[in-house]
């Protein structure tokens, strides 16, 4: 069996690949493993079939002959874990690749996600644009910080790994906000995540559902 994972049939990010399918579909295109997608709504989302595989009504998820899973983070790990491509054989090396994708999805991504939805859902509130140099700051602080343990290193850990990939994905979100601008090692560093092919392919993948949900939409 292929694994399969879900995915928006309408993601709202337009097809930037800023959903969490994203880092799951790269993965899959740099270990060079078949999948499929299926689509879902989010009515589908909340509906006791997805949440038996997704307790908290999201996406992804990720099923193969063995197992399923949620949490982007797990998925991804499955996957480097079954094919070679995305962790170090040797255990210590590949300790620090995991703990690089704990990194990224709990020190670095929370304040950017705190970012996110002030500005989806609370730019109408009085106290939005006071709030708004706070947050960002935070993101400064855990942007310093990555950038000078980078350095002028391609990767995190000598050769590109599950950590670079979760990063990247994370960083990505900062697209738009100026905020990774103000590291150019780390502007470099997410776009040689997004030169490498396989994320072209997961980019590609993810945009052709925006670009039928928009056909289907007139
Ligand atoms: N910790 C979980 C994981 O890593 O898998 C979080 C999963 C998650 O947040 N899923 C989101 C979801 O299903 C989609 S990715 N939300 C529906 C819901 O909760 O009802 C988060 C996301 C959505 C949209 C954008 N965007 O438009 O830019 C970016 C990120």
């Amino acid at each position: 069996m292929k694994p399969v994972i879900t995915a928006f049939r309408d993601s709202p990010d337009r097809g930037q690949g800023l959903a969490r399918d994203m880092a799951v579909r790269w993965a899959f295109e740099e270990v060079g493993a078949p999948y499929d997608v299926r689509l879902v709504t989010f009515a589908e989302l909340k509906e006791p079939a997805h949440r038996a595989l997704q307790p908290f009504g999201q996406i992804p998820t990720y099923e193969d002959s063995e197992t399923a899973l949620f949490e982007s983070g797990a998925i991804v790990l499955r996957i480097a874990e079954r094919h070679a491509g995305l962790l170090p054989a040797e255990a210590s090396a590949r300790a620090r690749v995991i703990m690089w994708m704990f990194a990224a999805l709990s020190t670095v991504e929370p304040p950017i996600v705190e970012h996110d939805a002030a500005c989806l859902v609370e730019s109408e509130e009085s106290w939005f644009a006071a709030r708004q140099p706070l947050l960002r700051a935070r993101i400064r602080h855990r942007l310093g910080d990555l950038s000078l343990r980078l350095g002028d290193a391609d990767w995190l850990e000598g050769t590109f790994s599950a950590g670079d990939l979760m990063m990247v994905a994370v960083l990505r979100r900062l697209h738009g906000s100026g905020l990774l601008e103000e590291h150019p090692n780390l502007v470099t560093y997410v776009a040689r995540g997004e030169a490498r092919p396989a994320f072209k392919r997961a980019f590609d993948g993810q945009y052709a559902v925006f670009i039928a949900a928009s056909s289907a939409g007139g």
